[in-house]
C-alpha cells in the first residue's frame, strides 16, 4: 500500500518526500512507496516541454510515421493521446489529416498544444473521462500513451479507461521506462516521485489482460535511458520479437531478489566515484556548473550530497525553468547562452540521457578546454579534441 503525501503548500523548493523503491517477488514490478498529489507534481506549475528536446521530438514524429506506415489508417481514423503535452506527436498525426484529441493535465503544455491547433483537453485521463468521451462518441482507433503509465497512481484505472474509449479494432501504442535498462544502466536517478512504477513485460502483460486488453509485440528503445514501446490491442497474439524479450526476463529473473542486488551495489559506487571526482575538483579550485534541470536531476543531486555551492548554476535550454531553482538544494537554473561567458571548468551533465545532443551543442566550449562530467551509466569525462 503505498503512502499518499498532500500539501498544498509545496511549490517552493524546500518540499520534501521520501523515496522508497519496493518490489514484488510475485510479478516482478517495482514501485514507489509514495504517491505525491498529482496535482502538485504535474499542474500549474509542470516545467516539462516535450518539444524542447528537437531528438526526443524527432523520436516520436519517427514513432507517429511508424505507426501510420504500419497499421492501414483511413483519414478519419482519430488518434487519441493521453500525457499529450504540448502536442509534441498530436501535430505528426494531424499533419497527415487525421482527427486528434489530446489529453494533458498540464496548464503550460495544454496551452502551448492549443496554440499548436492540437485539440486538448486539460484533465488527467482516467476512466471515468474516458467514458465521457465514449458518450460523446469519441471512439480512438490508436491510443497513445508516452512516459505516462509509470506516473500513474491508478493505473487499472487509467488501462480500464484506455479499453473504454478504445474502438473495437483500435491499437494502443504505449512508451515505458524499462526496468531491464533502469538496472542494466544504473538509471537510479530516473527512480523520483513522478515515476510510481517501473514495468517490465513480465509485469505489463498481466495488468493489460486484466482489462481485455492484448499484448501483442515490444520493441525496446535507448530514448530515455532505455525504454520499450508497446504494441497492444484487443486482439490476441504475440510477436517472435514479444515471445523473445519475455523468454529474456525469465532467463534474468526480473521477479527475483538478486536482479536488484547488483543494481544497489552499483548506484552506490555510480554516486560515490562521481562526488569523488566532483570534490576532486572543487579541492583543486575548479568551478563546477550542472547541465539539464531535468526531474531525475532531483534524485542525482540528493544521492550525490554536494555541499552548497558546489554546482554554481544549472544550464537549461527550457524557457520555462529559467530563474526557477533545483528541489532541495535551490541551485539557479539558468540559459546556457549564459555557458561561453561563465566558462566553468567542468559542467555535471545532469541530463546524459541527452549526451550526444547536449554536447554536440556545446563543441565550442569543449575547445576551449571544459569539459563535461557524465555520471550515469558509468561516470566519464568527456574532453575538447
Ligand atoms: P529529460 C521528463 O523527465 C519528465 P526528465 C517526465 N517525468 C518523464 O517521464 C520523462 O521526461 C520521460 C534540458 N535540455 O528529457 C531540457 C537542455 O538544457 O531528460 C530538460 O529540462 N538542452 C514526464 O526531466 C532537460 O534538459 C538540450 O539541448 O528527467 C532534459 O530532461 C536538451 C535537448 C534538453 O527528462
Amino acid at each position: 500500500m503505498a503512502d499518499r503525501l498532500e500539501d498544498s503548500d509545496c511549490t517552493d523548493v524546500s518540499f520534501r518526500a521520501p523515496l522508497t523503491l519496493c518490489h514484488c517477488t510475485i510479478c516482478g514490478l517495482c514501485q514507489i512507496r509514495e504517491t505525491v498529489e498529482p496535482r502538485i507534481l504535474f499542474g500549474a506549475d509542470y516545467p516539462y516541454y516535450s518539444s524542447v528536446s528537437p531528438a526526443l521530438r524527432a523520436h516520436f514524429h519517427d514513432s507517429a510515421d511508424t505507426i501510420m506506415a504500419r497499421y492501414p489508417l483511413c483519414r478519419e481514423d482519430r488518434i487519441v493521446e493521453a500525457a499529450s503535452n504540448d502536442g509534441y506527436m498530436l501535430e505528426r498525426f494531424s499533419a497527415a489529416g487525421h482527427p486528434v484529441l489530446g489529453i494533458d493535465p498540464a496548464d503550460g503544455p495544454v496551452s502551448e498544444a492549443r496554440r499548436k491547433g492540437i485539440d486538448t483537453r486539460h484533465a488527467f485521463f482516467t476512466k471515468a473521462l474516458a467514458r465521457e468521451l465514449s458518450d460523446e462518441g469519441i471512439r480512438a482507433k490508436v491510443f497513445l500513451a508516452n512516459n505516462v503509465m509509470a506516473h500513474v497512481a491508478d493505473v487499472n484505472d487509467f488501462v480500464s479507461g484506455i479499453e473504454a474509449v478504445l474502438s473495437d479494432d483500435g491499437i494502443v501504442v504505449i512508451e515505458v521506462p524499462y526496468l531491464l535498462d533502469l538496472v542494466d544502466g544504473c538509471a537510479f536517478d530516473t527512480i523520483y516521485h513522478q515515476h510510481l512504477l517501473y514495468f517490465s513485460l513480465t509485469s505489463l502483460r498481466p495488468l493489460l489482460a486484466r482489462h481485455g486488453l492484448c499484448l501483442n509485440d515490444a520493441e525496446r528503445l535507448r530514448v530515455h535511458g532505455g525504454s520499450l514501446r508497446l504494441f497492444v490491442s484487443r486482439r490476441s497474439g504475440q510477436s517472435p520479437r514479444l515471445v523473445g524479450l519475455l523468454d529474456e526476463e525469465t532467463r534474468r529473473q526480473v521477479h527475483s531478489v538478486a536482479f536488484h542486488d547488483r543494481f544497489l551495489a552499483g548506484i552506490d559506487s555510480l554516486v560515490q566515484r562521481t562526488r569523488d571526482e566532483v570534490m576532486r575538483l572543487r579541492s583543486a579550485g575548479k568551478r563546477i556548473a550542472g547541465y539539464g534541470a531535468a526531474a531525475k536531476a532531483t534524485t542525482l543531486l540528493h544521492a550525490l550530497d554536494l555541499p552548497d555551492g558546489t554546482l554554481e548554476v544549472i544550464y537549461d535550454k527550457s524557457p520555462w525553468k529559467h530563474g526557477r531553482c533545483m528541489p532541495g538544494g535551490g541551485i539557479r537554473i539558468c540559459p546556457p547562452e549564459r555557458l561561453p561567458a561563465d566558462n566553468p571548468d567542468s559542467v555535471l551533465l545532469l541530463a546524459w540521457n541527452l549526451a550526444n545532443e547536449i554536447i554536440g551543442q556545446n563543441a565550442a566550449y569543449l575547445a576551449d578546454g571544459g569539459s563535461f562530467l557524465i555520471p550515469v551509466p558509468v561516470f566519464r569525462e568527456v574532453r575538447g579534441p
